[in-house]
């Protein structure tokens, strides 16, 4: 067996609603980046999970293939991960409906993201968001991930997918690898730049909530100029003053820099140098990142090879497990 054989399996997805924000580079994408030498890495478009809400088709299209080709800008490297669209593989959906036989309608009622978008989105609470769970338990499942680089947002899917797996395997036998959690503590949860206590979100309705992958430099320092934060002048990380501890977090994840060091850097500086500060060194950093987007848009025909080679690959893995599955229930398969 060669050493490829033996990594583990890392998975995660991304909705395309929106274009991702610095809270997704931080808390997710720069990481799948960093584990692709170490893990075999799945990465894809959840396009299915975007029609749980009203959704404008033109746009979720556009969306996706934006994701894909700001996936490869931020630095996933088809040569060592999986890149695929949700949708192009379909054995996605039909687990998605095996599992959902074994799901409980009470253990779904049970979760927070259900309740959260159910409350805002009263006109159109579809069975599809009730079962947005159990389409990621496929998601996840259908790939044997050993771990899922998930937000603290996600937790509690990754919980139902563990139950889902535990309990399809008493009955049927160890079909399903059970997955983990992978949570990192730096920069897990970046905050929005209007209001420090809620997350920055890349649906958010008030752009200056977000600094978007794609802003400008010009666009980037003004949304830090304008940034809430506390009445004191002091650089200082702390609980109690959550909007310059947010970005003191931007900072020292972009910087390389620890907190303490970047307390010591900005110390009797105040907020307006700082704020500048943190402007450049972001715009500085994704510079070079949307120069590659830009490069890979012009190039449709090549994103079209990546996305169909990356479902290839993805559908050998995905429809072992689901032929496994299916001859574990007695469904029968063509090659009987
Ligand atoms: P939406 O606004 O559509 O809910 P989102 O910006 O909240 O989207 P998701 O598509 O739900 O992002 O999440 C993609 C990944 O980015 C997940 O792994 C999630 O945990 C991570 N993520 C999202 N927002 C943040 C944030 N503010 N800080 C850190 N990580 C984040
Ligand atoms: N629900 C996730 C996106 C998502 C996902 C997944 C993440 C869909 N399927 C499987 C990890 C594994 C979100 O909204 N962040």
């Amino acid at each position: 067996m060669n050493m490829e054989n033996k990594k583990q399996v890392m998975l995660s997805g991304i909705q395309p609603t929106g274009i991702f924000t610095l809270g997704n580079y931080i808390g997710a994408i720069k990481n799948w980046e960093k584990v692709q030498q170490e893990y075999k890495c799945l990465y894809f478009i959840a396009n299915l999970h975007s029609l749980t809400v009203k959704n404008d088709p033109k746009i979720i299209k556009q969306l996706t293939l934006d994701s894909v080709a700001l996936l490869l800008a931020c630095g996933i490297d088809i040569k060592k991960s999986i890149v695929f669209i949700q949708s192009h593989v379909p054995r996605h959906a039909e687990l998605s409906w095996v599992l959902a036989c074994h799901t409980q309608f009470g253990e779904l009622s049970r979760m927070t993201q259900f309740k959260d978008k159910s409350s805002k989105n009263a006109d159109n609470i579809n069975a599809g968001l009730f079962c947005y769970p159990v389409l990621m338990a496929a998601d996840i499942l259908l790939y044997q991930a050993n771990y899922v680089p998930i937000g603290a947002d996600q937790k509690q899917h990754l919980e139902i997918t563990r139950d889902i797996a535990n309990r399809f395997n008493k009955l049927y036998g160890d079909i399903f690898e059970i997955p983990n959690p992978y949570i990192q503590k730096k920069g897990a949860r970046i905050m929005s730049l209007q209001d420090p206590t809620s997350k920055m979100s890349k649906s958010d309705n008030n752009p200056n909530c977000y600094i978007s992958i794609l802003d400008t430099k010009d666009v980037i320092i003004k949304k830090f100029k304008r940034a809430v934060t506390d009445s004191d002048t002091n650089i200082i990380y702390s609980d109690d003053k959550p909007g310059i501890s947010n970005l003191m977090t931007i900072y020292s994840v972009i910087s390389g820099k620890s907190i303490k060091e970047t307390e010591q850097e900005f110390a009797g500086k105040g907020y307006g140098y700082f704020k500048t500060a943190i402007g450049e060194l972001v715009a500085c950093h994704l510079k070079p990142i949307q120069d590659k987007y830009e490069k890979l848009l012009e190039d449709k025909k090549y994103l079209q090879e990546v996305c169909l080679n990356g479902a290839e690959q993805a559908s050998k893995i995905a429809s072992k497990t689901l032929n496994k599955v299916y001859k574990s229930l007695g469904i029968l398969t063509k090659n009987f």
